[in-house]
């Protein structure tokens, strides 16, 4: 319960939210809000990166009194060895999605596995072909078998070289073998990134922190890449379809599922038992008039992009989606996933189920997916949700309404075809200046800023200055819930942004999947690198994390400014204690691979200067600003 009373109406934009957080006061549930009250004020030594636990002579904290820790290490050398960690963090989260993936491809492959297929063999024909696997008169499994025994290689120590390193433009390729930052492999940058930072070894900040730029890259070009396709070889390329988003996609007189975690091997499968019509009989048998399923977070954008399923919410809404008291059951794979969705469930009749050995939760019951028995699993989970159903009180039931229209699924390649085939429209848009440029706008939420605050009014503000904006992870439902994912938001963009959108018949705020799915914006951004004969860092183009959050948002960024592209973000990671390693992320970077880091809260202060950035490239190319 709740200690203190808490400032509903600073917490976030969103009407759904503040009702549904309204709701928790009265029905004593504690919410991320409550927990972040008591978690304040931060520790000082921990915000700033200057707290080192790596051996048992510490725990040492840097302060003026006491400058080194007991082994001698000083504040540089201990924020450049947390961060280094924290980046491994993410780079092995998305990485380990990715393996999990090929793992499935693998299965497939072999034929151990019928519960899943291959839905885009033309996509695997070409990647093959991309890598280098020979593809004429072979069976298809046969090459999805090389493709996956190429896949795992990245993980490892890599042969040659990542599979997909000729995707990066060659002067890029060149700046990263000068720098010695190639990536070689998934596990062995993480693997070196935790010998790095033990006690003893690289006590040079600088180059600590050239090693997290090399992990990330790994994490960017190779395990989130890997992931994106595989999925969409797996699962289907996503096009263009219609979705909704917010809490009112929840259904009162239906059984609700909701799907959360990242990987799409896991809620493809409650989908399809989801829609089996003996499951719909069943739930009509319990009285419930069938089956609504919902997604929160990246799983959410996953099954929204292929398949348009509803979304519920984002990362700060997976809570209150609980305490609208109408969800039976909440699936989980791993990542985002607040330890206190069981307590919250357990504050209505919402199950948890949990379904990777790598994320149990105590509390949660543990349906565990392997390879060979998905479709199984799925419908003992569905099962489970009905069978919730009759629990359910329905007086202490509400939901939010008027969920909002979406249009999503714009893979590079949708984006393509959206383009008659070919980048030349947008290529051509961006010289005459009517796209002035491209931001990426990633990542999370986090309760320590006003709830999609930076997240809506950034792409608002960058979409009037005539900056296509693209969008994945927890942004998305942001972007969607203002009204800015479809085609009819042009009319909030400048005069050039509206009329190429308008032309395409695209939103100026395109939905391009979920975190991994960042690897779809490198491959764009390298597409229009190779196009126009310049580097990734020469490109009018951006990133930015406004409410960012987790280990892996930070590698994302990571691997963005190491590709070239600068990045903004809301709050900085704990870093501010070294001044050498704050110095290297705001300005020293742009020396060495000609992109940095930007740190501002205010989202208008924050347009203003990609704005800055976006006019620079655009005048160093000949462009008009
Ligand atoms: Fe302290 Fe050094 Fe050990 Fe870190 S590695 S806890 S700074 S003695
Ligand atoms: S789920 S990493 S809160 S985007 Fe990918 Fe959302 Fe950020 Fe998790």
């Amino acid at each position: 319960m709740a200690e203190n009373k808490l400032n509903i109406d600073e917490l976030s934009i969103w009407d759904d939210a503040k009702q549904m957080l309204r709701k928790a006061e009265r029905d004593g549930v504690e919410t991320v809000w409550n927990r972040l009250q008591q978690q304040t004020p931060h520790c000082s030594f921990g915000e700033s990166g200057v707290c080192c636990r790596n051996c048992t002579m510490g725990p040492c904290r840097i302060s003026k009194k006491a400058p080194r820790g007991v082994c001698g290490a000083d504040a540089d050398v201990i924020v450049a060895r947390n961060f280094g960690r924290f980046i491994a963090g993410g780079t092995a989260g998305h990485s380990d999605h990715g393996r999990d993936c090929v793992e499935a491809l693998d299965a497939v492959a072999r034929g151990t596995t019928t519960d899943y297929s291959i839905k885009d063999e033309k996509k695997l024909l070409r990647i093959a072909e991309e890598v280098g696997i020979r593809t004429e008169g072979r069976e298809l499994l046969a090459v999805a078998k090389d493709l996956a025994a190429e896949f795992f290689e990245n993980f490892g120590s890599v042969k040659g070289a990542l599979s997909f390193i000729g995707r990066v433009p060659a002067k890029r390729q060149k700046l990263w073998a000068d720098l010695g930052i190639t990536p070689r492999g998934v596990d062995r940058e993480i693997a070196e990134m935790m010998h790095r930072t033990h006690m003893g070894c690289d006590n040079d900040a600088a180059n600590t922190m050239l090693h997290a730029a090399r992990t990330c890259l790994a994490d960017g070009w190779a395990g989130s890449m890997i992931a994106t396709e595989v999925s969409d070889i797996l699962f289907g390329t996503p096009s263009p379809r219609k979705a909704k988003v917010n809490l009112g996609v929840l259904k009162e007189d239906q059984v609700n599922i909701l799907v959360h975690g990242h990987n799409p091997i896991v809620s493809e499968k409650i989908m399809e038992a989801v829609n089996d019509p003996a499951m719909i009989a069943l739930a009509k048998e319990k009285g419930a008039a069938g089956i609504n399923l919902a997604g929160l977070c990246c799983t959410g954008n996953e099954l929204m992009m292929r398949q348009g399923i509803p979304m519920a919410g984002n990362h700060l809404m997976t809570e209150l989606a609980i305490v609208t008291g109408a969800v039976e059951l909440i699936v989980v794979d791993y990542q985002c996933i607040m330890p206190s969705l069981v307590q919250v469930g357990s504050c209505y009749h919402t199950k948890m189920v949990t379904t990777a050995d790598k994320a149990r939760f105590t509390g949660a019951e543990h349906v565990k997916f392997e390879m060979h028995n998905g479709t199984e699993q799925a419908k003992k989970v569905v099962l489970m949700a009905i069978e919730r159903y009759a629990l359910r009180d329905q007086a202490r039931v509400e939901i939010p309404h008027d969920p909002v229209d979406i249009v999503t699924g714009f893979s590079n390649e949708a984006l393509l075809q959206a383009m008659g085939g070919s980048l030349t429209p947008l290529i051509e848009a961006i010289k005459a200046g009517k796209v002035r440029g491209v931001v990426g706008m990633v990542g999370c939420n986090n309760p320590k800023y006003k709830h999609d605050y930076g997240n809506v009014n950034l792409a608002r503000e960058l979409i009037k200055k005539d900056i296509l904006v693209i969008v994945t992870g927890c942004v998305t439902t942001a972007a969607g819930k203002a009204g800015l994912l479809v085609p009819e938001a042009i009319e909030q963009a400048g005069p050039g942004l509206r009329e190429i959108c308008g032309a395409l018949g695209i939103p100026p705020v395109i939905h391009m999947g979920s975190c991994v799915d960042n690897a779809r914006i490198l491959q764009l951004c390298a597409l229009l690198a190779n196009e126009l004969g310049v580097d990734i860092s020469d490109l009018p183009v951006a990133a930015s994390s406004p409410e960012w959050y987790s280990e892996k948002a930070a590698a994302i960024a990571t691997y963005a400014v190491a590709s070239g592209i600068y990045t903004h973000l809301g709050h900085p990671p704990n870093i501010t204690g070294s001044k050498i390693v704050t110095n290297l992320a705001l300005a020293g970077l742009n020396d060495l691979v000609g992109a940095c880091f930007v740190v501002e809260p205010d989202p208008f202060k924050a347009a203003d200067l990609i704005d800055e950035r976006i006019k620079n490239k655009r005048t160093a190319l000949g462009l008009t600003a």
